[in-house]
């Protein structure tokens, strides 16, 4: 009787090692023949500018070119449709979520979903404040701080440290237009007689750049001395409001903004921007790269900056050939 267990035992063995998968090299099973896409979810602001657009851009180009399963959610500008997309991320279990964050509050409790579910999330273009920075893994973004202090001290030396000047912020609560806003002030500080004389929110947009701009107009005509827009959407807005007051932006009002997207180059190139502080949108490669790093375990930055410099209209002419956006 023992002998027939001892029997069944052995085809028992024997049967399971036939379901194996064929030993490969070194006796790990063979990976499975259709290696499986690398799936992303991207969640982005939305359309509001040149430069977002290039951005989505570069990043939607990089992940055909690499293969990659790219899911695109466009939030149309609201924090809850972002949430609502991460969300719908997790919940297809991608491997990695990419978020440019319209706001910088307001996202501790989805960020927290997506680190139960083990999924990592790469913050582009836009910071966050979180109580527990683990909730994602690193930020690709310029230094908005450093953007706004580069544009001060040059409308500083370019008006002898003497302006009314009328700033475009960029969209409430947006780390660009928080961070842009701060290092500007921090830039003018030591110039007594440079005034922020008023101060208004174009959400980033022309359309709104233009109508803040009439609106200055209309109540301070004869003070306005110099603009400082957060993006070149809303200054060229505002060139556009000069232009048709016929205050000529770019000589009798100096403009200064940041994004150095081709429609600024051109507008300097027209003499009627002054200057304009880059801020690279072109982040598709970076961010796959990165997200390659972080699957193969190995050490990203928390902050990984793009570095900016400022092109001014003496020199856009001989630049606007090269520009990739
Ligand atoms: C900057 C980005 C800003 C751009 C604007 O990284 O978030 O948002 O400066 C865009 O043009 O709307």
């Amino acid at each position: 009787m023992r002998w027939m267990w001892m029997v069944a035992l052995i085809t028992l063995m024997g049967c399971k090692s036939e379901n194996k998968a064929p030993a490969a090299e070194g006796g790990a099973p063979a990976a499975p023949s259709a290696e499986k896409k690398l799936s992303v979810g991207f969640s982005q602001v939305g359309a509001e500018s040149a430069w977002r657009t290039a951005e989505t851009k570069s990043i939607r180009d990089e992940a055909e070119k690499r293969g990659v399963a790219l899911k695109f959610a466009d939030a149309q500008g609201k924090q809850a449709q972002q949430i609502q997309a991460l969300t719908s991320f997790i919940a297809q279990k991608v491997d990695v979520i990419v978020l440019a964050p319209v706001v910088e509050t307001g996202w501790e409790v989805v960020l927290r979903q997506a680190k139960e579910a083990n999924i990592p999330v790469i913050l582009v273009d836009r910071g966050i404040k979180v109580s527990d920075d683990s909730l994602y893994t690193t930020l690709i973004a310029s230094d908005f701080v450093a953007e706004g202090r580069m544009a001060a001290e040059w409308l500083a030396k370019q008006t002898n440290g003497k302006a009314n000047i009328y700033e475009l912020q960029g969209s409430t609560g947006a780390a660009p237009a928080i961070d842009r806003k701060k290092g500007f002030e921090e830039g003018i500080q030591k110039f007594p007689e440079m005034k922020i004389v008023k101060s208004q929110s174009a959400d980033f947009t022309r359309a709104k750049g233009k109508e803040v701009m009439e609106a200055f107009i209309k109540s301070d005509r004869d003070q306005i001395q110099a603009v400082y827009a957060h993006n070149d959407d809303m200054a060229l807005g505002a060139i556009q409001a000069l232009d048709e007051a016929g205050m000529k932006p770019g000589e009798g009002v100096t403009v200064i903004s940041v994004d150095a997207v081709k429609g600024a180059f051109e507008a300097m190139v027209a003499g009627k921007l002054n200057a304009t502080v880059e801020c690279n949108p072109l982040m598709g490669p970076l961010v796959f790269d990165t997200i390659n790093k972080i699957r193969a375990g190995e050490p990203v930055e928390k902050f990984i900056q793009s570095k900016d410099q400022l092109f001014e209209k003496t020199n856009a002419a001989q630049v606007i050939g090269s520009r990739e956006y």
